[in-house]
């Protein structure tokens, strides 16, 4: 009988996909060293934007005000502004910092507008 029930669950495992739509949704979680990635839902996942260049940088219609998550990869702190154009409230992120939920203690789910890669080191305010 016992016997019988490990079989079944092998079974189960089994037909669960191997890779796939699993290995994609993890990839899609990456950020690359340098870059700073935000998210449109919590626990980096739905639509990623991937910011490398330094200086401000409207986030697009897809992502305006949709962004949930975020990891900073930069060697410097990050910030996010509530506008565009780097203007409006901040929020900042030290380099390695990663967020799953942006709606925790940051208080900016679906805020974001802009983001700001600085040139050199700035302190995390
Ligand atoms: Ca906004």
């Amino acid at each position: 009988m016992k016997k019988a029930a490990l079989i079944a669950i092998a079974a189960v495992v089994a037909v669960a996909p191997a890779g796939g739509d699993a290995a994609k949704a993890e990839s899609s979680k990456r950020c690359p060293a340098g870059a700073l990635c935000v998210w449109t839902k919590a626990n980096y996942e739905g639509k990623k934007a991937v910011v490398k260049a330094a200086g401000v940088e409207n986030l697009s219609n897809g992502l305006n005000n949709r962004v949930s998550s975020v990891k900073n990869r930069v060697d410097v702190t990050t910030y996010l502004y509530s506008k565009r154009n780097g203007e409006g409230e901040i929020r900042c992120f030290g380099s390695g910092d990663k967020i799953a939920n942006l709606g925790d203690s940051y208080n900016f789910d679906n805020e974001a507008s802009s983001s700001k890669i600085p040139q050199g080191t700035n302190p995390c305010f």
